[in-house]
Parts: structure tokens; sequence; C-alpha cells
């Protein structure tokens, strides 16, 4: 029996906050209230003055992706250590089968490669084409497997793209099986010509990536995906939103009561797009990803949209691939693999950046890094929250500490870190995951395969009652 007391401390859900002793045994908290003792055997962790918050949940990562001719350098364990070290306690990554390949080959793949993580994790499987195989393999893994969401490329043409032919089948196939779909939202069409046409301007280093993905290329399939989930009547979740033409075409359906989702990368509200006029190719490079950082006017718009609640959660998209692997598209951008890391930085930057500047309180931190993931995709409690019969994943933050990020001291098997040399306040000082100690002090005590698929139940109750929007319309039609 595992017993640990976290005494002194200020817990914080993203309800509220209150002064608390948390009390976990066997991996479950059991406890939650002032003056707790400590069983025969328990380890006392003093959290004075501290916050005493749900580990975070980072619902957007790529361990040992095989993406554009290289695969990333972190894996499942690699990875979600790093991620234990900066608060992460568990992540949703994603099976991308390729064009043809069966889905449920592809997951068992993943599967696999999953098994050496160190904390919990389950995953989105991307839909990257379309036949009544795809559409039985959905119910399988729905009803089976604990899959409650399925990916959408909009982009990456040649590649893993989905057109309106496969969104339209795999949406309503979501709506009735009770998942929600989520989208990579960017026009690939528009990308694969601006692509060519930069080139052949003569442009081939990395700062030829975002000119060829500009922010309208990105609002343009926000709003296609939006519309087409409106009319099929299922919710969706648009992943990395980078801009304000997406976050506003979010903010305008939800204003019109759609159940429009958004995600935001902790490197989107940080990083700007300055990094690719770098005349260091490997610095400019080790910024390629997609979408692209954006001029900084984005970052505001981003975080007004977690501010209102028009935007849901924050992510990583952690992919990351070396210089060397980079080095690959040196005379053409197209050929750099897309990807940047984040999953060790992502709660101290947004800290940092939201609550020490008073963009977001404690608790609207608690809701942005794990709750609203919990939620969304339907394992809260379990995740996302301290309380009683949660999963022990919990990280005591001190608010007074501070660390410089870099590469050089980072966890990740990653070679570059876009927040080098940025110096936060607030920093995880322990976390545990299903109730053991796992990251003490900087010290990472990471076990190879303690980690556990969470299966994550389908939305049946809310979806079931929905109705395809278009009978809706015709016979409202009719009545008029
Ligand atoms: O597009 C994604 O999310 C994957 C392929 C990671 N790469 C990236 O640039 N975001
Ligand atoms: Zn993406
Ligand atoms: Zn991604």
């Amino acid at each position: 029996m595992s017993s640990i007391l976290i005494k002194g401390g200020t817990v914080v859900n993203a309800d509220r906050a209150f002064k608390a002793d948390v009390l976990t045994q066997d991996g479950k908290i059991v406890a939650v209230g002032p003056d707790l003792q400590a069983p025969a055997g328990a380890t006392t962790v003093d959290a004075g003055g501290q916050y005493v918050m749900p580990g975070g949940i980072d619902p957007h990562t790529h361990m040992q992706l095989p993406f554009m001719g290289a695969t990333t350098m972190d894996d499942f364990f690699t990875g979600t250590a790093a991620g234990l070290a900066g608060g992460t306690t568990s992540i949703i990554d994603f099976v991308i089968p390729n064009p043809k390949q069966s889905l449920m080959e592809a997951y068992q793949t993943w599967r696999g490669w999953a098994e050496k993580s160190a904390g919990d994790y389950g995953f989105h499987v991307a839909v990257t084409w379309w036949d009544e195989s795809v559409k039985r393999d959905m119910g399988t893994l729905v009803n089976e497997e604990g899959v409650n969401s399925f990916k959408h490329f909009m982009a990456y043409k040649n590649a893993i793209m989905c057109d309106d032919e496969t969104l339209v089948n795999s949406f309503k196939r979501a709506m009735e099986l009770g998942a929600m779909p989520t989208v990579h939202a960017e026009n690939g069409e528009l990308v694969y010509l601006l692509q060519k046409q930069v080139l052949e301007s003569g442009i081939t280093g990395p700062e030829g990536h975002p000119l060829s993905r500009p922010p309208v290329v990105e609002g343009e399939a926000a709003n296609r995906a939006i519309a087409i989930a409106d009319v099929l009547n299922v919710p969706i979740y648009v992943v990395h939103v980078s801009c304000m033409e997406s976050a506003e075409a979010i903010a305008r359906a939800r204003a019109r009561g759609q159940r429009v989702y958004g995600e935001v990368l902790a490197g989107h509200l940080a990083v700007d797009d300055s990094a690719y006029r770098d005349p260091d190719f490997a610095r400019a490079a080790a910024h390629v990803m997609s979408p692209p950082f954006r001029p900084k006017i984005h970052q505001d718009f981003l975080w007004r949209g977690l501010q209102s609640g028009n935007l849901h959660t924050t992510a990583t998209d952690h992919c990351t691939f070396c210089a060397a692997q980079k080095a690959g598209g040196k005379d053409d951008f197209t050929k750099i693999p897309n990807g940047a890391g984040g999953v060790e930085e992502r709660m101290l930057v947004v800290w940092d950046e939201g609550v020490n500047t008073g963009r977001l309180t404690p608790s609207e931190f608690v809701a942005v890094t794990s709750a609203n993931a919990a939620k969304l995709f339907n394992i809260y409690p379990q995740k996302g929250s301290v309380s009683v019969g949660a999963d022990a994943d919990v990280v005591v933050w001190d608010p007074a500490g501070t660390k410089t990020l870099s590469a050089k001291t980072q966890f990740s098997k990653g070679d570059f870190n876009v927040f080098e040399g940025r110096t936060v306040k607030g920093v995880p000082s322990h976390t545990l995951s299903q109730g053991k100690l796992v990251f003490v002090q900087g010290d990472l005590r990471a076990v190879s395969g303690a980690g556990r698929y969470i299966k994550r139940p389908a939305f049946n109750a809310n979806f079931a009652a929905a109705k395809l929007r278009a009978d809706v319309l015709a016979q409202t039609a009719v009545k008029r």
C-alpha cells in the first residue's frame, strides 16, 4: 500500500482554490481536507506556500511519429518522462494510419509503441482515407477500444490530407458513434500551391514556410470544418488554433450556439514568426511546424480566446525532429520535417505568460492545462481534478520557483527548445503519477512502462439525440 500525504498546500481545481491537505493511496486520491493525518508508512510532501493541482493533460503530442521521412527523437518513454518533469501526467497522442492502411492495424502498432510510456496516455485516431472498412473500424475503436475522438488533417496534400468527402463521411460517423471529430485546419490545396510559388520565386529557406501558410489558409479551413460540423450537428474540436482568423471562426460559431472547441499550443502563445528570419538555418528550421508561429498580434487573440472561454485547452503538438533530420530540407523548406517540442515546458510557459501576467487565474490555468481536456475527451473527473476518487495524478506547484528553459537541461531527447533562454517563475516541485512521486525538485524518477492506456468513453447521451441539421432545417422549411 503506497500512501502520500500532501500537506499545507492550496488545492486548485478548475472551479475553485482552497486550503486543504491531499491524501493518496494505491494510485487514487482518498481524502481532500484540512489537517489530514498521514497513515503509518506514508510519505509526506510539504506543500506549504504551494499549489496542489491536477496533473496536466496534453491533448496533442506525437511521440515516436514517423513523418516526412523521419521519426521524432522522443519515443513514448522519453516524451512522457519529459512531460512528467513539467507537471504533465497524461497525454493524448495520435494514431496516424497511412492512406489505405487499416485503422485497426495502425492502432495496434501505436499501442505497441506506447507500452513503454512513463505516464498515462490515450489516442486520437486519424481518419486519412475513407471506405466502408474505415467506417467499421471507427465503430470498433469507439465501442471496444475506448477511442472517442477522430483526427482529420485538412493539410499535407499527397500524404495524409482529407478531402471534403472524407470529412463529411467521417464527421457523420463520429456523430453516430458519439465521438468528437477534431481537425488540423489548414487548406492543404492552397498550401501546396503557395509552396510551389514561394519556391519558384527563389525562396528555399525556412523563411518560406510561413509564406506558404498564411493565417487566411487556416481561417478558411477552420470555417469549412465548422460549417460541415454545423450541418451534421456534430461537435468539433479545432487543434492548434494559431491565429485570429481561426480563433474568430470559432468564436462566431460559438456565439451562434454551435459546439465548437479550440486548442492552443504553448508555442503559439509565446513564440512569434521572427524565428523564421534567423540567418542560422538550424535555428530557423527548428521552428518549422504547422501551423507556423505567427506575428505577435495573433498571440493576444489566442490569450483572449482562453480568457473568454472561446478557446479551451493548451497543448504542445510535441513532435521533436533533430537538426540532422531538419537538414533534409536544407535546400527546400517544404522538405523540413514539421514539428517542434514543448511537452516539458507547456505548463511553465502558460503559468508564466498567463497567471503571472494576470491573464489567467490559477483555476483558469487548471482549466486550460488539464480539466477542460479531461471534460472534452470524457475522462473527467478521473483526470483533471484533485478530488476523492480521482486518479492520484497531482502536480505540486511552487509559484516562487524559477527556471531557465533550455535544450541543455531539458529531459526531452529533442536537440532544440523553442523557449530557449526564457526564465519563468512558477515551476513544478513535485509530480505524482498514479500516486507515485515521479518528479521531485528536479529529480526525474520516471519508469518505462508505468504508464497506462486510458480508455475514453463515447458521448452517446449527448449525441444520440442529435439529428442531422439538414433534417431539422427541412422540417422547419416545411412548417414555414
Ligand atoms: O501537423 C501536425 O500536427 C503533426 C504532423 C506535427 N507537426 C506539426 O508541424 N504540427
Ligand atoms: Zn497538426
Ligand atoms: Zn499534431
